[in-house]
């Protein structure tokens, strides 16, 4: 398995109040803020998915490693925002969809999107099709962003597609999320998909630009 250094270990052995002790030692020693997430946080909460699909870990756990990962992004989103970029560009609506609470990686996501100069609106998750789209038309979006980590919510997306086409207002839908792929984007008409965060600001470029 993949070697996710001491603070990989600490999200996947759910150590919520050791993370930050942790954290700040990386810190101090040189570690990056970006590299901390993309080499030992995300690969961590992975491997606990991974521990949770093969029964070795059970619910309690996957909820105990899921609040030592949010703590350690909540110091780390400071300082990945330092490197914003300074002009302003077009606004975004992001949400997880109504039904599913999983929000690790839009708030990844989000967090690169503004790093990238993007006025990002955040609605949270659990968030209804209707309020998406109203919040869209509000503030003008240029794109909508919807996140969904189950194959029992990655469906309410489709209602979002259909709802911008009601309300006959110009933004484009773009969807990701582990189980999301590009032919179910495809499906439900979304313009754009993106597989990571990496590549949700490739996909945003391209469709708002
Ligand atoms: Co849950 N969970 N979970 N969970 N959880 C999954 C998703 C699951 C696959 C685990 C499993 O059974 N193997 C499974 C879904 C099965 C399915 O439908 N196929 C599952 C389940 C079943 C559940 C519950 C129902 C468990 C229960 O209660 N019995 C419950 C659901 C509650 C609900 O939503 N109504 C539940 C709860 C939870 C916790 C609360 C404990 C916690 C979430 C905490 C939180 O988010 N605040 C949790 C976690 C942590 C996971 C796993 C382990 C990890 C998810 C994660 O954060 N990954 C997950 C296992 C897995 O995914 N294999 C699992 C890290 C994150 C960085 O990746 O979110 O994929 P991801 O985001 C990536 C890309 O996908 C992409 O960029 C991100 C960064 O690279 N991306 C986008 C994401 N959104 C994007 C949007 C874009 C573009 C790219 O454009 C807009």
């Amino acid at each position: 398995r993949k070697e996710v250094g001491t603070l990989g270990e600490a999200v996947i052995q759910g150590e919520k109040e050791r993370i930050l002790e942790l954290l700040e030692q990386a810190l101090d020693s040189g570690g990056q803020a970006g590299e901390l997430l993309d080499q030992q946080l995300i690969p961590a909460i992975m491997e606990v998915g991974r521990r949770y699909e093969s029964r070795e870990f059970f619910l309690p756990q996957l909820i105990l490693s899921a609040e030592t990962m949010q703590k350690a992004f909540d110091r780390l989103t400071p300082l990945l925002q330092e490197q914003a970029g300074s002009a302003k560009k077009a606004s975004i609506v992001m949400a997880t969809v109504e039904g599913d609470i999983h929000d690790i990686g839009k708030n990844i996501v989000c967090l690169m999107l503004r790093n990238m100069g993007y006025e990002v609106h955040d609605l949270g998750k659990d968030v209804p099709a209707r309020a998406i789209v109203q919040a869209a038309r509000e503030k003008q979006a240029g794109l909508i962003g919807l996140s969904a980590l189950m194959t029992t919510t990655m469906v309410r997306m489709e209602d979002t597609v259909r709802l911008v086409k009601e309300f006959g207002i110009n933004t484009k839908v773009m969807v990701g999320g582990a189980v999301v792929t590009q032919r179910f984007a495809d499906m439900i008409g979304a313009d754009g998909y993106a597989p990571d965060a990496v590549a949700a600001v490739r996909v945003a470029a391209r469709l708002i630009e």
